[in-house]
């Protein structure tokens, strides 16, 4: 699928440019592992204003790539990360990182999927799942969706309430075993394992209980509100 967002993107990174990490890409085809690792490595800073666009067509094998729609995102750690809980809900809440770590850890592994194309397989996830959340939180009659926030300060996603509530949405803690780092979104993102890696938020802030499910970032610029993988 083409991404509408290589228009927009704050900085987009030339034609030439890509063309040319293209070339690099075909050598690495020839020359094995080591070229690719360091091209992976070589395009981050690029991705940061590249962040779901062209740099999606070079062959870089099953890897990771770094998304922010932001650029830069100044990190939080284990004293300055919260969570909050809000909107049509009994009991709003905070959650500082200790909190979430001391709830009922869920774990699985999926391969994660963005909707550009690239995957990385097998991936073990932990967290705490978002329906645990909202069961704490209590949400109101009229609630119908939950809004994901970024402390980005931009990055937001909706889900219906049932969709939030899957057993394999969790406000990830660990990836492959580890705090998540903050590049992967850390301390702490959403990862919804049916789902397409955009239906997840990074370096996740709040979780909003709304009265719809309203496009957030990537839906209001052409992205599926339903994000189910066709697996
Ligand atoms: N805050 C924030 N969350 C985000 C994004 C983003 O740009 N900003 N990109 C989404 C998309 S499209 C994908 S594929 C994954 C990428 O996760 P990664 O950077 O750990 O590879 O994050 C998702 N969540
Ligand atoms: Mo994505």
């Amino acid at each position: 699928m083409t991404d509408p967002s290589a228009a927009d993107a704050g900085a987009p990174v030339g034609r030439r440019v890509v063309l040319g990490l293209l070339g690099l890409g075909a050598v690495g085809v020839v020359t094995g592992g080591a070229v690719q690792d360091g091209l992976s490595r070589l395009l981050a800073p690029i991705q940061l204003r590249d962040p779901t666009g062209l740099t999606s067509l070079i062959p870089l094998g099953d890897t990771w790539r770094y998304y922010s729609v932001t650029g830069a995102v100044e990190p939080r750690d284990a004293a300055s990360y919260t969570l909050a809980v809000t909107g049509l809900v009994d009991e709003p809440a905070t959650y500082s990182l200790a909190d979430l770590e001391a709830l009922p850890q869920t774990s699985f592994v999926r391969t994660f999927y963005c909707i550009t194309g690239w995957r990385v397989p097998d991936v073990p996830w932990t967290g705490v799942r978002v329906a645990d959340l909202l069961d704490a939180a209590g949400p109101t009659s009229d609630a119908v969706g939950v809004r994901f926030r970024s402390f980005d300060g931009t990055y937001s996603v909706n889900m219906t309430l049932a969709q939030a509530r899957a057993r394999d949405v969790v406000v990830t803690l660990q990836m492959y075993g580890e705090p998540v780092t903050h590049d992967h979104g850390g301390p702490a993102r959403v990862h919804a394992g049916s789902m397409y890696g955009y239906k997840g938020t990074k370096w996740l802030s709040e979780i909003e209980v709304t009265p719809d499910n309203a496009p957030g970032y990537w839906e209001d610029r052409g992205y599926p509100l339903d994000g189910y993988l066709d697996e």
